[in-house]
């Protein structure tokens, strides 16, 4: 079986592999390893783009494709019948729940606010300025899955009261359906995006729901730049009324002289939130673990479902 991954470091992670899976690097900046048709089980580089997903008619025999991301939103729709689409669940639960508690800690405590102080050397203007806390706050997190369970973790030592929305209730799990967020979006002072790109949720994010935060309440972005309408966030941004972290734009890469760039209440990182050094071997041990179950004859985890 041949088997493409991105990385060359990938070989080594995916662990021993049953005789007969033969694996090429095709890292999608050199030239292909070899000719696409003859693979059957394909990782694609990570956060690959719709340039990536148009190279799939030359992979007649494919079976599986394996992403490296936990969003699979470009691929989707894209897939040939017959071809199993899994994503990365599980590998950047929490990388991604850290930079969203590192992010909403620093909005809070104003570390940009502190960070343009140091550069100006200039102790006295902040001395003892007093900040607003992430502890104790009413934290809202749209995204249900394991990200949003994960980042749910890593806030619990903080006190906050957590509510959960996903696309639709689920009671048993004390999970609100999106249709509530008109009655719940008042009483968040933080609200936190892990939701997959989807038609329904492109635009979740636009100038009624953002009107309805309360003063002062901050939107973390760690799902899809589109999610967001970017200019009803920076109409907002601009009032001062709200603050935004933001780990995704609409566009992106966002380009030079944005608003977004320059404004002092927005923190904005470059699509990093899931990239540490545990990435590939986490991301690796899962492909290793697919390939496995290939061979095994036994059905591959994570696949992206209907109603994704
Ligand atoms: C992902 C990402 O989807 O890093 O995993 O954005």
């Amino acid at each position: 079986m041949k088997v493409w991954v991105a990385h060359e470091a990938g070989r080594e992670l995916l662990g021993e592999l049953p005789a007969g899976v033969d694996v090429e690097v095709c890292t999608g900046t050199q030239a292909f390893p070899s000719d696409p048709a003859g693979v059957r089980f394909w990782v694609p580089p990570f956060l690959a783009t719709a340039h990536t997903v148009g190279w799939l008619p030359g992979f007649t025999k494919l079976e599986a494709i394996q992403l490296l991301t936990a969003g699979a939103d470009v691929w989707v729709g894209q897939v040939p019948p017959g071809v199993t689409l899994c994503d990365a669940r599980g590998v950047h639960d929490k990388p991604v729940a850290e930079w969203v508690l590192g992010a909403a800690i620093g909005m809070f405590r104003r570390f940009p606010d502190f960070v343009r102080a140091q550069e100006r050397e200039d102790w006295a203007t902040k001395k003892f300025a007093p900040t607003p806390e992430l502890t104790g706050k009413r934290v809202l997190i749209v995204g249900a899955g394991s990200i949003g369970r994960a980042i749910e973790e890593h806030l619990a030592p903080l006190g906050v009261t957590v509510t959960r929305v996903a696309r639709t209730a689920r009671l048993a799990e004390k999970v609100h359906g999106v249709d509530e967020l008109p009655r719940l979006l008042p009483y968040a002072e933080v609200v936190i995006l892990v939701v997959p790109l989807t038609e329904l949720t492109r635009g979740l994010v636009d100038a009624g729901f953002l009107a309805a935060m309360p003063d002062g309440a901050l939107l973390v972005n760690a799902a899809r730049g589109p999610v967001v309408d970017t200019d009803a966030l920076v109409a907002e941004l601009e009032s001062g009324r709200l603050s935004a972290a933001m780990d995704v734009t609409d566009p992106e890469p966002l380009p030079p002289g944005h608003p977004l760039w320059r404004l002092p209440n927005a923190f904005l990182t470059p699509h990093a939130a899931g990239t540490v050094d545990g990435l590939l071997p986490r991301a690796y041990g899962l492909v290793g673990d697919q390939l496995r179950r290939v061979v095994a004859g036994e059905p591959l985890i994570n696949q992206v479902s209907e109603g994704y």
